[in-house]
């Protein structure tokens, strides 16, 4: 039987950063309120939880590169939405901000958690935002914490 290594939902005294993207703030609030929600119910303490809002999701790398050279918490988690509407804006803003943060999180000693929602429509992106297929900020955040354990175990 091999030896298996999986992360935990642990919340206690752990620390977060969550970076948030005011941009189609209907849906990345609805985010934040999911992954707040999750951390509350995993024991994370509201004073461990720094929040960072930034104009739009193409700001997100640029804010988690700067908290990952200053304090690193244990995790950061960012929360945003890209929504595809009628110009090609979409698609430059959804590859920047998809491969700044996956190129952070390889860098970095901490996990750095996608939580950005990428939708054609409004519709879709509420969906994914608490009406019909849960909560990608929720998820995110609880991905955040069994990642965080993972490390840990890890090292
Ligand atoms: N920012 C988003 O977070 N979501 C979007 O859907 C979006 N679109 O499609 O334009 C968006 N654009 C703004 C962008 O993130 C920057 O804030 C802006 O370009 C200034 O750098």
């Amino acid at each position: 039987m091999p030896k298996q290594i999986q992360g935990q939902y642990q919340g206690e005294s752990k620390s977060l950063a969550i970076v948030v993207s005011r941009f189609n703030s209907t849906i990345s609030q609805r985010l934040l309120e999911g992954a707040l929600d999750a951390l509350n119910r995993h024991g994370v303490a509201s004073e461990n939880i720094n929040l960072y809002w930034v104009p739009g999701a193409f700001e997100i790398p640029s804010v988690v590169q700067q908290i990952l050279k200053a304090t690193p918490p244990h995790a950061v988690i960012c929360l945003g939405a890209v929504i595809r509407g009628e110009t090609p804006h979409f698609d430059y803003v959804s590859a920047e901000v998809t491969k700044g943060i996956a190129q952070l999180g390889m860098q970095a000693n901490i996990p750095v958690i996608y939580g950005i929602v990428t939708a054609d429509t409004q519709e879709q992106a509420l969906d994914r935002s608490g009406i019909k297929m849960g909560n990608k900020g929720f998820e995110a955040a609880m991905s955040a914490l069994e990642m965080i354990s993972l490390y840990q175990q890890i090292r």
